[in-house]
């Protein structure tokens, strides 16, 4: 704290002899933060015994006064030193000390996030967009809390059609509201109504996503399921454009080798309407489990759109003709990746999902 050669003359001093001595000793004992702050106070604070001593000097007799200055600013500034080299000290202890309690291993390698990848019907939708895409036509898409004049009226289905029933359709109570006629869409027909009835032809527009019919689940059925319809309307559009269109889709969905047939079929909202077969390619045409014997697996309906619908959307049925179909994406993926059961699409099971 002060040069050896000075220590007898410090402690022999008759004023800092005294308070030299008990800060050694207390110096001694001092081995954290506080005690070392409280001797700084005790010594060089504003009331400290060597700031006393200072501020006392100009009282002493003036023989003494030079040696007193001295020795009083050597202690002053040997405790300062020794106090702020000490203090380092223990900052230096407390680190390293920290450092060793909080030591981090960097070398456990890190947890793998899985990747989640597109469910089968996402990739079977977005296959048959492109496909659409590829043809000219746009993506439409709609609400699915629908009102009846769109998921029917304006489809040209009458009130007694058995689809309308509470047995087969999902209505939505509004309560207080008194209204009947707010549903769950059926298909995703009311899309074309909605484009059409806001746009002027011609039109190009498939409509993918969800529908909803009242079943119980089974291995070909849901209650929620997924349909993408499409709708054409221009000017000379004919069954032939239909045929040619629906040909087209389905060899390049399901592979150039199939055949394609249609069978005529009933459908409210078109006229003439056909379901759509494609050859089976389990048994190669020949009749098996799969197709029931038939050769055939029947992938969509389609028909001419009915002139009543453009009716009721101002489309002038004169000028304009046009043709509409539908498929069930879980049945396209029931034929495509043999999916055996509807089910699997939405239990969400990760052994199913992660094959596709
Ligand atoms: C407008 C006019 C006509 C859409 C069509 C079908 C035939 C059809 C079924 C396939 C399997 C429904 O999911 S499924 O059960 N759909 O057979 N859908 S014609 O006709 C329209 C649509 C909109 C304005």
């Amino acid at each position: 704290m002060i040069p050896e050669e000075l220590e007898e003359e410090m402690l022999s001093h008759p004023g800092l002899g005294a308070v030299y001595r008990k800060l050694k000793e207390e110096l001694a004992g001092a081995d954290d933060t506080r005690s070392l702050e409280e001797i700084r106070v005790a010594y060089l604070g504003r009331k400290g015994a060597i700031t006393s001593v200072l501020q006392g000097i100009k009282e002493l007799p003036p023989e003494e006064r030079r040696s007193t200055g001295r020795l009083a600013n050597l202690l002053k500034q040997g405790l300062e030193e020794e106090l702020a080299s000490r203090l380092e000290g223990i900052r230096q202890r407390e680190l390293e000390e920290s450092l060793r309690r909080e030591r981090l291993d960097i070398s456990l390698p890190g947890r793998r996030v899985p990747y989640g990848t597109r469910h089968l019907l996402s990739s079977i939708i977005e296959e048959i967009e492109d496909i659409f895409i590829g043809l000219g036509y746009r993506v439409a898409e709609g609400p699915e809390v629908e009102l009846d004049y769109y998921n029917f009226e304006a489809l040209n289905t009458p009130d007694w059609h058995p689809s309308k029933s509470l047995q087969d359709t999902f209505y939505v109570e509004i309560p207080g509201s008194g209204r009947r006629d707010v549903l769950l869409r059926t298909h995703t027909s009311p899309v074309q109504i909605r484009v059409m009835e806001s746009t002027p032809p011609p039109v190009y527009i498939i409509a993918p996503g969800k529908a909803y019919r009242h079943d119980v689940p089974d291995a070909t059925h849901s209650p929620m399921f997924h349909q993408v319809e499409g709708l054409a309307v221009d000017e000379g559009i004919s069954l032939g454009d239909l045929k040619g269109t629906l040909e087209t889709f389905a060899k390049r969905m399901f592979g150039e080798d199939r055949k394609v047939r249609f069978r005529p079929h009933f459908f409210p909202f078109t006229e003439p309407s056909a379901e759509v077969d494609v050859s089976c390619n389990m048994c190669g045409g020949a009749g098996c489990r799969v197709c029931k014997g038939t050769g055939w697996l029947e992938i969509l309906g389609a028909g001419m759109v009915d002139p009543n619908v453009f009716a009721y959307v101002g489309y002038d049925p004169e000028k304009w003709s046009g043709f509409a179909f539908g498929m069930g994406v879980e049945r396209i993926a029931l034929l495509k990746y043999g999916v055996p059961d509807i089910r699997f699409f939405f239990d969400n099971d990760l052994r199913l999902l992660r094959q596709y």
